[in-house]
Parts: C-alpha cells; structure tokens; sequence
C-alpha cells in the first residue's frame, strides 16, 4: 500500500535510464535536503525534534511505557505490547524489559506439546515472538488446531486475527518444518480469499501488506513508518504509544540527516560524481541501504562507514560491468590483492581514482578501529575487496566469452559478488562485536550467517536488476542461468528463484539462534541487509534505477517529519 501521507508523485515521470542520471537529491551549502519536487527538511524542525524539550517529552513517556510494561501481567497483553512496540519501533528502547517477560513467558509454560492449546491468535503470537528472540520453541505447538490427518481445522480460517497471526509466525520456520510451511500455505490461501472478497477495508489492508511482504522480511524502520499510520487509526490504539513513536521516529530521523550531511560531502569530495561518469551516482540510495542495516541512533558511525563501503562497491561494479576493459580490469584486481598504492601507477587514470579513494577511506576505517579496539585489521578488509574483485573479473571473463554457467556455478561465485560479504565484515568491525579469534575466523571464512544473508541479496537483486541488465549486456544471472540449464520459462526461473530466497530463510533463521562467537547486533545487522535486499528490489531495481518507490521511501524515511499534532499544546 502506498503511505497516503506522502505528496503523490504519479505526474512526474523518472527517465528510465540505466546507471547514469543525476542524483536528485541536493544539499545545500546551508545543509538543507531538497528533492526535485520541492520538498524541504528545515534543519531547525530537526533540531527541535532531538532538542531540550523533546528530549524531555520523550523521556517522560518512556517511563510510562516502562510502567506499561510492568502492570501488564496477563501473558496474551504482555505479548500484544511488545508486539506494538517493535512495530512502532521502539523497542530498541526496551530490551531488557521485553526480554525479561519473554523469559518469564517460557518458563511458566510447558512447550512439550502434550498441552492443549485454545487460542491459535494467541498461540501464534506468542509462538513468533519467543522464536524471535531465540527460544526454542517446537513446531508441535500447533498441533492442537490440526485434525487426525494433520490438517489445520477449516473453522479457523473465519478468524482473520488468528490467520495473519499464524501466518506471520510461520516465516519464523526452520529447514524441515513441515507444520510452519503447511500453516504458510495454508494462512495464505485463506488470506488471499479474504482479500478477494474484501469485507473489511482496513483489515484487507494489513492483510494485502503483510502478504505483499511478512513482517520477519521487512525493513524495520520503513515498516515502522507504515504501522505508525496504521495504528494511529486504529480503534484501541494507546495515545501514549502513538506519541512517542512519532516523537521517536522524527528524533532518529534527525540523526539520519545529519548522517546525510556528512555523506553528502563525503560523496561530493571523491568527484566520483563527475570523473567517473559511467558509474552510478547514488549515494542517497547507498545511505539508504544502512538504515536498513542498523537504524539505532547510536549507530550513526556504523552507518557513515558503511556508506562509503556501499558507494565504492557501487561505482567498482559499473567499473567491471560496464566501462572497463579486460585488460584494465585485470590490473585493477591486481592492485587491490596486493593493497599497495604502488600499484596504481600501472593504472588508468579513472582507475587510479576508485582506487586511491578505495585505498584511503578503508585504510581509514582501520585506522579508526586500530585507535579504538587495538586490532589490526587491514587484511580482513583487503581479502573481502580481494574477494570480491576476483568474483567480479571472473563474471567479467563470463561475459567476454559468452558463457553460461550452471545455476550452481554461478551462484558459487555471485554470492561474493553481490558485496555482502565486504559488506558484514566492515559491519563486524563497525557495531564493535567482540574481536575474538572464534569470531575473527567465522568471519574470514564467511560463515553461515553471511553466506545466507549474501544468498538472498543476490538471488532478491537478481530478481529486481537482471532484465534490464541482460539488455545492457551483462552476464547471465541466476535466472538466466536457470533457465539455460532447464529448459524452464522465465516465469518459472523466477518462482525457482523465489523458493530458493525462501529456503535460505529457513537457514538463517536457524543460523541466528546458533551458537555462535558474533554479537547480537552483528546478526541482526546481517539479517537486515537481506531484508533490506528484499525492500529495495521490491519493485525492480530500486537501487540503480530511481523508481518511485525509491524516492517515496527516500523521502518518508529521510525527508518528512510525521507530523505531531499536540506538540504545540501539550507541553511546549
Ligand atoms: C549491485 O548492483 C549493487 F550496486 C548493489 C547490490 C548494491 C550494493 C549493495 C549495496 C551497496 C548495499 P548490480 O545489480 O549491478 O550488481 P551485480 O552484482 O548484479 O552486477
Ligand atoms: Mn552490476
Ligand atoms: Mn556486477
Ligand atoms: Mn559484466
Ligand atoms: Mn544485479
């Protein structure tokens, strides 16, 4: 569903040029974020948001939902809140609350599935929370809502409430789980109905949403952006609730702008913008994909770094995929495997530009850290851009030579290609989890967990860039290569494609309750990044190609304010 809060943008027309347009994102010398439609963020609105008396606001009403938090003691409120709160997006604010009344959730219950169980909304509910958070709950939980043969009873399907619940609850399924992939099927089928018949407005609108894309696919801060309309229209909402999610939206808000700031003369002091013509200019795109990855204010260095990760990976994939030549790229490969500055004299010139600013901003990424944490970590970084150069050339010998792979050659080499793997290893550095050896080796291996999350990146942007790409000339991709190796139409390439993306799912949601030697935040981060995969090729490719969809996100997320109607009154 299209946000409603936002101008509509239906009478301007994006020339559908691939790589190259403008960014149509300006800053001003006076740091104000304009769009070409004339939307303006007045840094001083910014200001107030995150100023004195906000500050204040806010910590007020977070005490209130710490008391919230304490006086709900019926298990079914408690996970209602919770739920609310993490799709407003404040529970960043709250962990240790909702982890302690998860933890007291479990062990007043039994899960060893002899119970019987009453409330499949409430069973489903609680179901996905506890596996969110880790717990390992069985699959078997449901058993009491399904027949002697197995099969979920029809009567359920008149309760929307408890469908969506199962539904959402079933994408938090492992490898195997034959129950959850048979809820999924079966929630969807009853929901699409439901839809189709439409009884019900704003219920078929939370359904068509949460169909479109679940809840445990979703980037957070644009889904928080979405709920925050939604909840405050709905019946029962809590104002208090509804205030400080606005407050605390608009507050985070101001900390992205500033990012923006600052990656915009960033941006602007690389001239990649001018000297490498050929190459994306995207850096408002690049930012976005961080606020995806880790949204917390205090993340704000995290994401300034990453930026520049994202920015350089950008321009040196049009290097190899559009402008260099063989020969040249070569060159280039050989310069980063040996991170020496030396080697750019062989270079040309535009080379040797990407490839000193490469050199600098990552060197300095290390220095940072060298600084902060006492590690070295230059040759984590260079072997991930190492990597990643040689998966690019060889793509690059792929195409010269005009060559198919099979679909499992390919992707052999294209979920390093796709950048996640440079990506998470800046990003392990970046959120500062622990620096161990176990946690080191994990990484320089690529461990699951990032192997899954640069799974779903390149099958999502294979989806999303590989029509257009194939007309650029480019190689072939997963599509294409599945398409050459069966015989299969592109339609159903793509439905390979999509159960393929579904399948690593059920990896990753058991790779991030393992035990494992990294933090919390840098599984989350990495969880995120597929996610964010997933919003950004929603529509196409809304990484290159500036749809409108991009800039609608853009400008909720980056640009608009959510307006607050009792600001003025209530307590300024
Ligand atoms: C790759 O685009 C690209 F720039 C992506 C995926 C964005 C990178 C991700 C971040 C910077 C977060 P393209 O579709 O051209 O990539 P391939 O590998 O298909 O050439
Ligand atoms: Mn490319
Ligand atoms: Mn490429
Ligand atoms: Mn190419
Ligand atoms: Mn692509």
């Amino acid at each position: 569903m299209a946000l409603q809060l936002l101008a509509p943008f239906s009478s301007c027309s994006f020339p559908k040029q691939p790589l190259r347009n403008h960014n149509p994102f300006i800053l001003s010398k006076k740091g104000k974020i304009s769009s070409p439609l004339g939307c303006m963020v007045c840094p001083k609105l910014a200001k107030k948001t995150t100023g004195h008396v906000y500050t204040k606001r806010i910590n007020k009403l977070k005490e209130e939902v710490r008391v919230m938090l304490k006086q709900a003691v019926n298990p079914l409120d408690q996970l209602q809140l919770i739920d609310t709160l993490q799709r407003l997006g404040l529970a960043y604010h709250f962990e240790d609350e909702i982890k302690r009344i998860l933890m007291s959730i479990y062990t007043h219950n039994s899960y060893d599935n002899t119970r019987m169980r009453e409330d499949l909304y409430a069973t489903a509910l609680e179901f996905r929370l506890l596996r969110q958070h880790g717990y390992k709950i069985p699959q078997e939980i449901f058993n009491s809502f399904r027949d002697e043969e197995g099969n979920f009873k029809m009567y359920l399907c008149e309760d929307r409430e408890a469908m969506l619940s199962l539904y959402e609850a079933s994408f938090l399924s492992e490898e195997g789980e034959s129950i959850l992939q048979y809820a999924r099927d079966f929630t969807t089928t009853s929901l699409k109905k439901y839809v189709e018949q439409s009884k019900d407005q704003n219920l078929s609108m939370l359904i068509s949403h949460a169909l479109e894309l679940p809840f445990h696919w979703r980037m957070l801060r644009l889904e928080t952006r979405w709920f925050i309309y939604v909840y405050e229209r709905k019946q029962d909402m809590n104002p208090l609730l509804l205030e400080l999610a606005k407050l605390d939206f608009n507050s985070v808000q101001a900390t992205h702008q500033d990012d923006l700031k600052y990656m915009s003369r960033w941006w602007r002091n690389t001239g990649f913008g001018e000297k490498l013509d050929f190459a994306r200019d995207r850096i408002m795109e690049n930012y976005l994909w961080t606020i995806g990855e880790i949204f917390e204010p205090q993340f704000s260095n995290c994401r300034r770094m990453s930026t520049k990760v994202h920015a350089l990976i950008t321009t040196i994939d049009d290097i190899y995929d559009v402008y260099g030549t063989l020969d040249e790229l070569e060159l280039f490969t050989n310069a980063v495997q040996r991170w020496d500055v030396n080697a750019t004299e062989q270079l040309p010139d535009y080379m040797k530009l990407c490839f000193l600013c490469l050199h600098n901003s990552i060197n300095e990424i290390a220095f940072d850290v060298l600084r902060e944490q006492g590690v070295h970590i230059i040759p984590y970084l260079k072997k991930a851009w190492a990597d990643i150069c040689k998966s690019y050339l060889l793509e690059a010998k792929w195409y010269h030579s005009g060559y198919t792979p099979s679909l499992q050659e390919y992707i052999d080499n294209a979920w390093i290609s796709i950048s996640a793997p440079v990506i998470l290893v800046h990003s392990f550095f970046l959120v500062k989890s622990p620096i161990t050896n176990d946690a080191l080796k994990c990484l320089e291996e690529y461990s699951n967990i990032i192997r899954c999350s640069s799974m779903i990146l390149r099958l999502a942007d294979d989806l999303g860039t590989s029509s257009d790409e194939l007309k650029r000339g480019d190689v072939p991709k997963s599509i294409q290569c599945y398409m050459h190796e069966t015989g299969a139409s592109e339609e159903k390439a793509r439905d390979h494609i999509r159960f393929l993306i579904s399948e690593t799912w059920n990896e990753m949601n058991k790779e991030r309750v393992a035990d494992s030697p990294f933090s919390e935040t840098f599984i989350g981060v990495a969880i995120n990044l597929a996610r964010m995969a997933q919003c950004m090729y929603q529509y196409g490719d809304g990484h290159a190609i500036q749809t409108r969809e991009t800039k609608d996100r853009v400008l909720s997320l980056l640009v608009q304010p959510i307006p607050c109607m009792q600001l003025s009154s209530a307590y300024l």
